[in-house]
């Protein structure tokens, strides 16, 4: 494959709900690259995306396929995106190494969830987005009303650059705005014959020009000028201006194709080729250190892995995004997150399921790697070792799943495969949590656990089974409490005696270390768990030698381990050591971690002792008309309204919601909203339960451990 300089290089996401139309265009749009001298269809199961074996028994794509194609003269790096809102993490992760993204809208529907989830993403990672209007050839398709909800979605910067003279069955023919000529669209892909705009449409598309001849104009000040001496600008200035504004989001072009008859893509191609930045022009991305990275082939090489995944014949693959220099076969370079070295053994390609092997490729370009070491998503290659790209930054996982395996000899062997998903998938987390005694994982919504259950299954052959998650309870104290206990054993020979009095106390962020009795030595330990326990030594007269002491410590630290409530973490506790008693010849250790364990717990359940909850600050993006119902459902989930603001035909919704009412969150809001509401959740704080939910919880924490007995 030849060499591609810098400015000839295009990076595009091709994003957009499901079913519109994505992997169709990538296929049509490879194939005018003679990537692929056929077309194949997502029906014949025989496209370059989608070709892995849970795509093809869905029909559905799952994970982002890179695709390489050329048009004049200009190498296309497109990455085919799922639609579906719990597969977000790829769509992120093109978004992240693309310079535009191509939206596609399904002229049936118009604005769908997709376009919505996705728009919210391409604006916080600040990425140019053009509309392709796709489908057009169906008898149902409706450009107004697909441009009319564009623009009510997404605002006036949305801009036709094209619109159909007869969309639905029979389409072939756009009016072109910017050439100003009609364009027909053979069905099946064939040359696009150019032709003047006929009478009947003369006055719409000057109406339609002229708009779009001021959009141009609007992005720069020389053209602006121009336009006022002469009252119109020329095609080429119109793309130069047209360009500044969709780099910086100022313009949404909008273009007219059917993907499946492949109609209008190569036209589509020339616009984007045009219209969009080369990686060159785009906005930097930054480093760890605060510079920014141009994409300069002249520097030392600096590449970042958007995405790693298992390809089969191939096995690891890291999808990189050069940034910085050159990349060739063989080079060595260093992971800057690790220090780890690496080799490029071998640089590849990727047309979807076609791969070529290429020798070198420049800055800005899009290429993948085999074999590397320890390299994976998110982490940096460069040849100096002291460059890291800045994370990308994905959401939180947000639906949560207990997991074993059926036969529990498989257990192990399904920890490690559940790791592996984990380093190719960043939007899902396993946590083997020795609290709850669970492999918790978690994932984007029901959807994603349900096909990760499915490659588990299929691919690794473990059966496995989805059960409830337990929620991570804290226990705390709530006033000052006093107790003391006695531990004697008098056996045979030699006995065990220790004696501890303490005083607990509630510890709270800040407070002063004192207690009504004089502090000889204070220690802090920041719990593992989170929250605080301060241990202080208040012993006067040498009652328990300072020996002693980190038994006692040992001992509250085990029943901190295994709450007295619950079996749950306990925190944020002070223990004063105030007083107690040692035996000449039978004191000892043992002896001071039992009374001390104790002590402990029977001082904590005198001190009003509360179980605490995770509390999760969940963001709802909600339509207008579905807020009542979401805020009614909140309220039912013990949630306390924060606030919300209005985007457009949205809402969002901000509240605090205990995590043990979020179990399967998405469904419900997605039944509430038609699939249209989405959110995103993030560990917010620990927060007392009300009395009759602690009653609940104790309950079913002894009937549990009474059945274990
Ligand atoms: N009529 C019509 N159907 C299309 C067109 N593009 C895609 N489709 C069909 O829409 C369905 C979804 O297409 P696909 O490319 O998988 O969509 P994706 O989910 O966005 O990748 C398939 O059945 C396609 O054949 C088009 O331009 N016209
Ligand atoms: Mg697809």
């Amino acid at each position: 494959m030849k060499v591609y300089q810098t400015q000839d290089i295009r990076d595009i996401a091709i994003i957009g709900g499901n079913r519109t139309g994505k992997t169709t265009l990538a296929e049509a749009m490879a194939f005018h690259g003679g990537v692929i001298s056929r077309r194949g269809t997502v029906e014949d199961k025989n496209t370059l995306s989608d070709y892995r074996e849970v795509e093809l028994e869905r029909q559905q794509s799952i994970q982002s396929s890179v695709i390489y194609s050329e048009f004049e003269n200009v190498k296309f790096n497109m990455i085919d995106c799922p639609g579906f809102d719990d597969f977000v993490g790829e769509v992120i992760g093109a978004l992240r190494v693309a310079d535009a993204a191509l939206m596609v809208i399904n002229a049936q529907n118009g604005v769908d969830v997709g376009a919505e989830n996705q728009w919210r993403w391409t604006k916080r990672m600040h990425k140019p987005v053009m509309f392709v209007i796709n489908q057009l050839d169906h008898e149902k398709a409706n450009f107004d009303e697909t441009l009319h909800e564009l623009k009510q979605y997404f605002g006036n910067s949305v801009m036709p650059l094209q619109y159909p003279v007869n969309a639905g069955v029979g389409f072939d023919s756009v009016i072109d705005l910017l050439q100003m000529k009609l364009l027909k669209f053979p069905v099946g892909g064939g040359k696009m014959i150019v032709e003047d705009i006929p009478a009947s449409e003369q006055e719409k598309a000057e109406e339609l020009h002229s708009a779009l001849i001021e959009c141009a104009a609007e992005n720069d000040e020389a053209l602006m000028d121009k336009f006022f001496e002469e009252g119109t600008l020329s095609e080429e200035e119109m793309v130069k201006g047209l360009k500044l504004g969709v780099m910086n989001r100022g313009t949404f072009p909008v273009i007219c194709i059917s993907a499946k008859n492949d109609q209008g893509v190569d036209r589509m191609m020339q616009i984007v080729k045009g219209n969009c930045p080369n990686p060159a022009e785009a906005l930097p991305v930054k480093t760890t250190n605060g510079n920014e990275l141009h994409c300069d082939s002249t520097k030392p090489t600096v590449a970042y892995v958007f995405k790693s995944a298992v390809e089969q014949h191939l096995g690891d693959v890291a999808f990189m995004k050069v940034y910085d220099g050159e990349m060739t076969q063989a080079m060595d370079l260093v992971n800057s997150n690790t220090g780890t070295k690496e080799r490029i053994s071998q640089l590849i390609a990727f047309a979807g399921r076609n791969r070529e092997t290429v020798d070198k490729v420049c800055a800005g370009d899009i290429v993948a790697t085999i074999k590397l070491k320890g390299t994976g998503a998110s982490q940096t290659l460069s040849k100096s070792g002291d460059v890291i790209v800045e994370k990308t930054i994905y959401p939180d996982p947000k639906f949560r799943t207990a997991v074993r395996a059926k036969n529990s000899s498989e257990d192990e062997k399904l920890g490690a495969v559940l790791n592996d998903i984990r380093k190719t998938d960043l939007t899902f987390l396993v946590e083997q949590s020795k609290e709850l005694k669970q492999v918790i994982i978690s994932g984007q919504g029901e959807q994603h656990l349900n096909i990760i259950k499915w490659m588990i299954e299929k691919l690794n052959k473990i059966e496995i089974e989805y059960y409830a998650p337990k929620i991570p309870y804290r226990e705390t104290i709530t006033k000052a409490a006093e107790d003391m206990y006695r531990h004697k054993k008098q056996s045979g020979g030699s006995g065990q005696f220790g004696e501890v009095w303490m005083m607990i106390e509630p510890y709270y962020e800040g407070m002063p270390n004192q207690t009504k009795y004089p502090i000889r030595d204070t220690q802090s330990y920041d719990l593992p768990w989170g929250g605080k326990l301060i241990y202080n030594n208040c012993i006067v007269g040498g009652a328990i030698d300072a020996r002693f002491m980190p038994a006692i410590l040992k001992g509250i630290m085990e029943k901190m381990e295994e709450g007295p409530l619950t079996g749950s973490y306990a925190r944020d506790i002070v223990v004063n050591i105030f007083d107690g008693k040692m035996h000449p010849v039978d004191s000892n250790e043992l002896a001071f971690k039992l009374a001390g364990r104790n002590a402990f717990r029977q001082a904590f359940k005198k001190a009003n002792p509360k179980i605490l909850e995770p509390i999760y600050e969940v963001e709802i993006f909600v339509p207008s008309e579905n807020m009542g119902a979401v805020m009614t459902d909140l309220a039912g989930r013990r949630g306390m309204p924060l606030g919300s603001e209005s985007d457009g035909e949205y809402q969002t919704i901000r509240a605090r919601v205990p995590l043990a009412e979020m179990n399967k969150y998405s469904t419900t809001l997605s039944s509430i909203s038609s699939g249209r509401a989405s959110y995103e959740m993030h560990f917010a704080e620990y927060q007392a339960v009300p009395a009759d939910v602690q009653a609940a919880v104790i309950k079913k924490y002894e009937e549990e451990n009474k059945e274990e007995e």
